[in-house]
């Protein structure tokens, strides 16, 4: 007997901007993405998303072989600039167009769709306009954005998440400077962090009053952090790890308030977050459906006094990335005794099983959905054929680890391998890929099924009892 429940999605994901290309098709605006990922300096070999995988013109292809994979659900995310060439105001209707022919394109072969709203392409025209996240008005402009999109693919799409990874497009946007707008100052990042809530609940808000017979989440990545030693030093900076990285992002969408003792430390040493009157009842009154849930790799914590930034490995040389911290609080280093891939992320299946159970722990038995999970390689070509066995062993052991979770009593409820089809990886261009499908970039972006492909589908088939 299988220990996934009969009706568990199995499904896989992407992201508009990794996944569509067509980045000025038909009407659509520029997406911050679109700017910065063209100036000098930025990504992996000034590699970006301008074509992609050409989703946006082969969408029904690569529907067809979702189908042949079996998929139950599909995870992608909408370009909110392709809606909204500036931001708000007229609406794009080619765009709208693109994504209801997408969902119809699923529906035909029962796939469900899983709508992501906001994957990190913000419309530039408001980062220009105002400054993006860092000002109070994207909430509204997102609300708008977001009824629209309850609008026209309401009627269709049943299960919807508001923002995928903060910590990414806040933390990288805002504290590291390596995503746009390239800024490093922790007070505008809690700020801008700040909207984003603001912008959640006020879109489960309008959700709820849509009616639409569904649910709404937010999709947060985990790192489960683990002491590298038992010193109080070690366990202490571990704490703080936590704190950031992982209450202080899911408290707010599921408990509906911040971590006190965190907020009150922030408020005081940095002045923010900022908060105006309603913004607590907003926060508290608009809690998530179900949690979306990333898991990759977990970090191991160590007290720290010397590093103090974050220098991420991009290129897929082992040992390529420096040292990550913030000075006085917490570093990541690395597990004398673990796993790594080449861009230096440790493969540990138990912390899946770990970062289900926390969520469990501090917030109940919400539901969940891994929405993430995957190994970004350079897969090996032999005769033609993609040999990604070292993926199918990824996979298959963070699918038993979900399986523990189960039975250790947590409610999942689907799981969404990054990713269905090679992709851009945001810093690290096309050279780490994570899909079932590779996209031949010498012939045409012809697609071909990889190893892994008929393995998941036997997987999905036996509903997780052959893995
Ligand atoms: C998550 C993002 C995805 C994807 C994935 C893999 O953080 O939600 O969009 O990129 O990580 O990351 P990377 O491409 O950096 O390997």
């Amino acid at each position: 007997m299988s220990v996934f429940p009969p009706d568990f999605l199995w499904g896989a994901a992407t992201a508009a901007y990794q996944v569509e290309g067509a980045h000025d098709a038909d009407g659509k605006g520029l997406s911050n993405w679109d700017v910065y990922s063209h100036l000098p300096g930025t990504t992996y070999q000034g590699t970006n998303g301008d074509v992609a995988a050409d989703h946006y013109h082969r969408f029904k292809e690569d529907v067809a072989l979702m189908a042949e994979l079996g998929l139950k659900s599909y995870r992608f995310s909408v370009s909110w600039p392709r809606l909204f060439p500036n931001g708000r105001g007229e609406v794009n209707e080619a765009g709208v167009k693109f994504y209801s022919d997408l969902i119809d394109e699923l529906l035909k072969y029962g796939i469900e769709p899983m709508l992501t709203l906001y994957h990190w392409d913000l419309p530039q025209a408001l980062q220009d306009a105002f400054g993006g996240w860092e000002s109070r008005e994207i909430v509204d402009a997102f609300d708008a954005y977001a009824r629209l999109c309850y609008e026209r693919y309401g009627d269709r799409v049943k299960l919807w998440a508001t923002f995928n990874e903060t910590i990414c497009f806040i933390g990288l946007g805002y504290l590291t400077g390596m995503h746009p707008p390239g800024v490093k100052d922790p007070r505008r990042a809690l700020q801008a962090c700040h909207h984003v809530f603001l912008a959640h609940a006020t879109a489960v808000r309008s959700f709820r009053k849509s009616g639409i017979q569904g649910q709404i989440g937010f999709v947060n990545v985990m790192q489960p952090n683990d002491p590298i030693t038992d010193s109080p030093d070690d366990v202490a900076a571990c704490a703080w790890a936590e704190g950031g990285f992982t209450h202080w992002l899911f408290d707010p969408v599921l408990k509906g308030c911040y971590p006190p003792e965190l907020l009150a430390a922030a408020q005081q040493g940095l002045g923010v977050p900022v908060f105006a009157p309603g913004d607590e009842a907003l926060l508290r009154d608009n809690i998530c459906d179900f949690i979306g849930l990333n898991y990759y790799k977990r970090e191991m914590v160590a007290a720290n006094n010397d590093v103090d930034g974050f220098a991420m490995n991009t290129s897929g040389q082992k040992g390529a990335g420096g040292g990550m911290g913030f000075k006085g609080l917490f570093k990541f280093v690395r597990n004398p005794k673990g796993v790594y891939t080449d861009w230096d992320w440790e493969i540990y299946p138990q912390g899946l099983t770990d970062a289900i159970m926390r969520i469990n722990t501090r917030y109940g038995r919400v539901p969940i959905y891994i929405t993430e999970n995957g190994l970004g390689a350079k897969d090996p070509i032999v005769d033609g054929k993609i040999l990604d066995q070292p993926r199918i062993d990824y996979l298959r052991d963070h699918i038993a680890a979900i399986g523990e979770a189960i039975k250790l009593g947590a409610d999942v409820r689907g799981y969404y391998p990054w990713s269905f089809i090679d992709i851009l990886s945001w810093l690290n261009g096309y050279q780490k890929q994570y899909g079932f499908v590779y996209v031949d970039r010498d012939n045409g972006l012809a697609r071909k099924k990889k190893l892994s492909f008929d393995w998941y589908r036997s997987v999905i088939d036996t509903n997780g009892e052959r893995l």
